[in-house]
């Protein structure tokens, strides 16, 4: 029987936070023994926020060596980078003619990213169109994403089952495949927002590759609040955000570690944190500086990958294709 396709994708928008290794990241190695993957560095969707082109491009091949450091293996699974198949924007132009725009005015995505910048540009709006077409392409039956991103998977299921009652059967309807913990890390100074990469605030995310001091340093700044009671609940979003940020690094449930601290202060609890979180990241921070530099082999890994990924793209385009009505050439 012919494996189950997983896809997903991180953008190098940015150096890596934790909130994508517990999110997404972390979960990739694991699948690819029983799944047909494909892991992409969605350079086209960064691009939806303005990037700087030398940021871009140290970005890219940074989340390249740090997917293998993440133990992606590309003998059994397909890393590449997304601008090297051209289908996914050819695929995503035929989408955005059957996609609502109240739609995707609707993303809770692109309402909070559009606040922050002085004009909004097109390609944010259509960004949840260009992600259904990564995931389309390429026939996946699951999505392993924070749950952040499950709006954009909802919102891919419509545009198929919309494409496949319009031009007849044509896409595989994509599942989410969440995280088993801590799918949504919040940013450690502000817990009503999410971690993420771009933030301003530098102390409101941790890489996954920078110093062990820094860490350190930014989870005793964590904000928390003045109760100083060790317990996890919605009160004490804060501190909820730092208890979930250990469970998804010690293994160990969130009552385990209420009971574990009760009792004991924050800073015990932050020092003892930042212990768990820094050994949990060890491994790949010491891998990723193995790999970063071999460019050759990097560059080996994102040209198999592209030449493997454009081969189901192209399919996939010309059935679209020729379901529209285009005439082949
Ligand atoms: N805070 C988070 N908690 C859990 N999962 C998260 N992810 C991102 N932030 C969190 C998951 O990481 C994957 C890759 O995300 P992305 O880079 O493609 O886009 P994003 O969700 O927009 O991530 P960022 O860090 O917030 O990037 P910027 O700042 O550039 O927008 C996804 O699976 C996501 O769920």
């Amino acid at each position: 029987m012919e494996k189950k396709v997983v896809y997903s994708g991180i953008q190098p928008s940015g150096s890596l936070t934790i909130g994508n290794y517990i999110g997404a990241l972390r979960n990739f190695k694991d699948l690819q023994d029983d799944y047909l993957c494909l892991y992409c560095i969605a350079d086209l969707h960064a691009i939806t926020v303005h990037q700087e082109p030398k940021n871009l491009r140290k970005n890219t091949l940074d989340l390249i060596a740090l997917y293998l450091a993440a133990g992606i293996d590309p003998e059994k699974s397909i890393i590449y980078i997304q601008s090297h198949v051209h289908e996914h924007t050819e695929l995503a132009w035929a989408l955005n003619t059957i996609t609502g725009l109240g739609q995707l005015q609707r993303m809770t995505q692109f309402k909070s990213k559009s606040q922050k910048v002085k004009e909004v540009e097109a390609g944010l709006l259509n960004y949840p169109v260009l992600m259904a077409a990564d995931i389309l392409l390429y026939n996946t039956n699951f999505v392993p994403v924070g749950e952040d991103q499950r709006q954009h998977l909802e919102i891919t299921r419509d545009i198929a089952e919309r494409f496949n009652s319009r031009y007849s059967e044509t896409f595989t309807i994509p599942e989410i495949l969440p995280a088993k913990v801590g799918g949504r890390i919040m940013s450690l100074q502000d817990p009503m927002s999410k971690m993420s990469k771009s933030d301003s605030n530098k102390d409101g995310f941790i890489l996954i590759i920078e110093d062990e001091n820094e860490t350190r340093k930014k989870l005793k700044k964590a904000v928390t609040d003045s109760l100083g009671k060790i317990s996890y609940n919605d009160d004490q979003k804060g501190l909820k955000n730092l208890i979930d940020i250990y469970a998804s690094f010690s293994g160990l449930s969130t009552d385990e570690i209420v009971c574990k601290y009760e009792g004991k202060g924050y800073g015990i609890f932050k020092e003892e944190l930042a212990e768990v979180v820094t050994l949990g990241l060890r491994p790949i921070r010491e891998k990723f500086k193995e790999i970063r530099d071999d460019k050759a082999y990097l560059e080996k890994v994102y040209k198999e990958g592209a030449e493997k990924a454009s081969y189901i793209a192209a399919k996939t385009v010309r059935k679209v294709y020729k379901k529209m009505g285009f005439i082949p050439r």
